[in-house]
């Protein structure tokens, strides 16, 4: 482990430190060099799908696109560790509770299925049917199957996400909480009644023709480290690039493309960003606002040419409402609520202005906002004054996670699933789907709460970790009769358990899959909709391990029985089945299985990008908003100042470090941040330090300030000054994860807003 420093890191993104990283990735995950066969295999045209993030990569093309990331996404997969029944032997689960998330998954993959002895207090070896008919067993007792919840991680593939929803309609419910909702959710939330889609309107090749691209709330340097590779080249080609974030990210402002042997060789790099505006936290539809107003008074004053008019008039409704309420607005509030000066906003304007073609991406730190659907339609809005969607180089690019998370949804992994596709299943399955809605994460959490949730199945992800208010949460996951999870490694969500518990090993997508008609491929969507073949190539990690539809297909077997008119073993012995039922649900997979035997695959239909509007007006429609005041960071300080004058409360962002992936803990770095051997640190302004009455490298608790009678809190925090406005803080996710209310979510969306907890420090007194 490294020694704990604080050092500021100058060198640019990528470069010589990514594979400095990758080598010591490798180490620790006891790989040979050799195992960079496995890494040169991701995203090929006859290997799998890189199982890190979601941005698309060219076509599957042959070259090899070097993602530091990416590489230890794989080798955490690819690990020569093993989590057997000798540690669940070693080990009550007590004990294991007490470790960190890091020595958890630290142990390695999971080899058997697993099932909890309450009396033992250990997790001992089961056999594949007798773990499907103990899950059927519950399933089949509960009064209402209602009272069961089925959560979705985003790396789950088309084919299992399929027989997923399947299974679990004809079971009798739609209660699909997923990791969408607390990711993206709101950006589909946001783009449907404006566009008629709920994904990005834009793929690769209109990168290569945009004149500006804005990027809001998003960090590609750590998260979509191949992304770097589609803004340096539009760097160099003089295209602006136009960041908005809190946090100055190093990958945002310089890049060394470890495949660019003159930048490797001269130690040379590539800017990122031209202009960088170091907004407040939650300030983004505050500087959109301003920037749309600003292009509104220049077009006043006689530059008509700064709108499409014609676009405006053919393709959208609402600009009149829209271009008021833009007049009316205060300068005043604007700038106070974003924390930019008028001068800044004029510029971003500017910028866009200036540009023929425009595409804005954003990520977390806009969705993870109360009022991030409104936010998002402001950015619409922006795009939609100057006929920036459907034609080639602009549009919209919420930018998404998990590898599969967008085809997960696609695929029917929603909670509130639209009437279309529930008629659908029924005509070709031959079973009456549950029409009411279902739960998602954070209502899931309630229902369990209320007693009314007794079941809780996870495919993948580590529900007890990445969802909010952890000490609520874990004690609602305690109160369940059963909990399974199917995961490739032991976390957290394993060890806070049910009554009843167990743990399914599956296997991971670097894995050749054999089923009885020989291997398998399965298939995902990335951010831009491109869909395409994945297909493992190493050797199992156990010879236990099942793939995910084969785990979903044997549990509905099993629980459904003579129920159901699916052949569900049949349809597992060979994916090619499974993607004709795909085809036969959903229009848009027309000749499925012929679409994606093509190198890289096809993308789905998007209306948007055709200009056909999918909405309610049958148009793309402006919607205007009002500068957000009464954000849960508005009201504690209202209430604080009340209270007590000189108590500062924080908003405070919870962010990722470039050494984890989500919950999964890689290592204890945060190169680009220089943040090295420590991940318990508190960014803050220099002058709030001050302030406060306290030091660089103090430590603090935090506590969240909220209108209930719990005390949220979360202790010993190393207190980092940063480039950071003031009046915000920044930490990790998960840790900070017991400060987020349950309550505290995005309207329209019910994403946790966690880019935005109010917070107060008090010092961390040593016991
Ligand atoms: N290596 C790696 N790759 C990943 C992941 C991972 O954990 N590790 N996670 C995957 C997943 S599921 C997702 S969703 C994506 C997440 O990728 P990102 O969307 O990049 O997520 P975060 O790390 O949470 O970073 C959000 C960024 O928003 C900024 N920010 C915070 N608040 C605000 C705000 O109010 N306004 C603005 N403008 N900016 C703000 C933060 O400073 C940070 O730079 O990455 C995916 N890829
Ligand atoms: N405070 C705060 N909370 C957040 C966020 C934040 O920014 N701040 N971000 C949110 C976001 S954007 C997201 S997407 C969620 C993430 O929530 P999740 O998707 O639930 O969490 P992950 O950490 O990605 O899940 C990791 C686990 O997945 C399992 N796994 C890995 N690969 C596979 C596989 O191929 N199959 C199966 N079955 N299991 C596998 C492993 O056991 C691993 O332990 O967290 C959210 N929570
Ligand atoms: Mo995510």
């Amino acid at each position: 482990m490294n020694e704990q420093k604080i050092a500021l890191y100058t060198g640019p993104a990528g470069g010589w430190g990514a594979l400095n990283s990758v080598k010591n990735a490798l180490l620790r995950q006891d790989i040979p060099l050799k195992g960079a066969k496995t890494l040169l295999s991701a995203n090929q045209p006859d290997g799998f799908d890189c199982p890190g993030c979601a941005w698309p990569d060219r076509h599957h093309a042959s070259t090899f696109e070097f993602c530091e990331n990416g590489v230890k996404a794989v080798a955490a997969e690819a690990t020569a560790r093993r989590a057997g029944p000798e540690l669940f032997e070693r080990h009550t689960v007590s004990e294991l509770a007490r470790q960190s998330d890091f020595w958890l998954e630290d142990q390695g993959r999971l080899t058997h299925p697993m099932v909890y002895d309450g009396v033992l207090d250990r997790y001992r070896p089961i056999g594949w049917d007798a773990a499907f008919a103990l899950i059927a067993s519950h399933l089949d007792a509960l009064p209402d199957p209602n009272q069961a919840m089925f959560y979705t991680s985003g790396r789950a593939s088309n084919e299992a996400a399929f027989l997923y929803q399947l299974f679990v309609r004809e079971y009798g419910t739609n209660n699909f909480p997923d990791c969408s909702n607390m990711c993206h959710e709101p950006s589909g939330n946001g783009m449907r009644p404006q566009i008629g889609v709920g994904k990005g309107t834009v793929t690769l090749d209109d990168f290569e023709l945009a004149d500006a691209i804005f990027i809001f709330g998003q960090n590609p340097g750590t998260n979509h480290p191949r992304m770097l590779g589609e803004l340096r080249a539009a760097s160099k080609r003089g295209a602006r690039i136009v960041s908005f974030n809190p946090l100055r990210e190093r990958g945002l402002e310089r890049f060394q493309d470890p495949q660019s042997k003159m930048e490797m060789a001269t130690l040379g790099s590539t800017p990122i960003s031209s202009h960088y505006f170091q907004l407040r936290g939650g300030g983004d539809l505050a500087a959109v606002k301003g920037m749309m107003k600003r292009l509104l008074e220049r077009h006043d004053a006689g530059e008509q040419a700064l709108l499409d008019h014609a676009f405006i008039a053919e393709h959208t409704v609402g600009f009149q409402a829209l271009a008021d309420d833009l007049r009316a607005e205060s300068w005043d509030l604007i700038t106070e609520e974003c924390g930019l000066t008028r001068e800044q906003i004029h510029t971003a304007a500017d910028l866009y202005a200036g540009a023929k073609n425009t595409i804005v991406c954003w990520g977390m730190g806009i969705t993870q906002h109360q009022h991030a659907v409104a936010t998002i339609q402001m950015l619409v809005n922006l795009l939609l004054m100057r006929g920036n969607i459907g034609r080639p180089g602009a549009g919209a690019c919420p930018v998404r996670g998990h590898s599969n998370v967008q085809g997960d949804r696609t695929m029917g992994i929603w909670e509130k699933p639209p009437a279309a596709l529930l008629d659908r299943l029924r005509q070709v399955f031959g079973f009456e789907p549950p029409r009411q809605n279902g739960v998602d994460t954070v209502e899931a959490i309630q229902l369990m709460r209320e007693g009314k949730g007794k079941v809780f199945f996870a495919l993948g992800g580590n529900f007890a970790a990445a969802t909010p208010d952890t000490h609520e949460t874990w004690k609602a996951l305690r109160q369940c009769d059963l909990t399974v999870h199917v995961a490739t490694k032991l976390n957290r969500s394993h060890v806070v358990h049910g009554r009843e518990a167990l743990i399914l090993p599956c296997l991971g997508r670097t894995e050749i899959d054999v089923q009885a008609t020989g291997p398998q491929g399965v298939t995902v969507e990335d951010s831009m909709s491109m869909v395409h073949l994945s297909l493992g190539i190493n050797p199992p990690a156990s010879e236990h391990l099942l793939s995910e539809p084969a785990i979903v297909a044997r549990l509905a077997a099993a629980t459904l029985g003579r129920r159901s008119r699916t052949p569900w073993l049949w349809l597992i012995e060979d994916y090619a089945r499974i993607r004709d039922q795909i085809e036969a649900v959903f229009d848009d997979f027309k000749d499925f299985n012929a679409r994606v035997a093509v190198p890289g695959g096809f993308r789905l239909r998007n209306t948007a990008s055709e200009r056909v509007w999918d909405t309610p007006a049958r148009k793309a429609t402006f919607f205007p908003h009002p500068v957000p005041r009464d954000t849960p960071v508005h009201r504690a300080r209202r209430s604080m100042q009340a209270r007590q004058r000189d108590t500062l409360v924080f908003s405070l962002l919870t962010t990722r470090s470039h050494d984890q992936y989500n919950t999964t803990i890689y290592g204890m770095d945060d190169r680009y941040r220089g943040v090295f051997g420590q991940r318990r640190v508190v960014f803050i302004h220099a002058e709030d330090l001050r302030a406060l009455g306290l030091a660089d490298g103090d430590w603090v608790d935090l506590h969240t300030v909220w209108d209930d009678d719990q005390h949220r809190r979360a202790d010993r925090f190393r207190l980092v000054a940063y480039d950071i406005p003031r009046g915000c803080l920044a930490a990790y996710y998960p840790e900070t994860n017991p400060l987020v209310p349950l309550s505290a979510t995005a309207i329209a969306a019910g994403t946790p807003t966690s880019k935005a907890i109010p917070v107060r420090l008090t010092p961390h007194l040593e016991p």
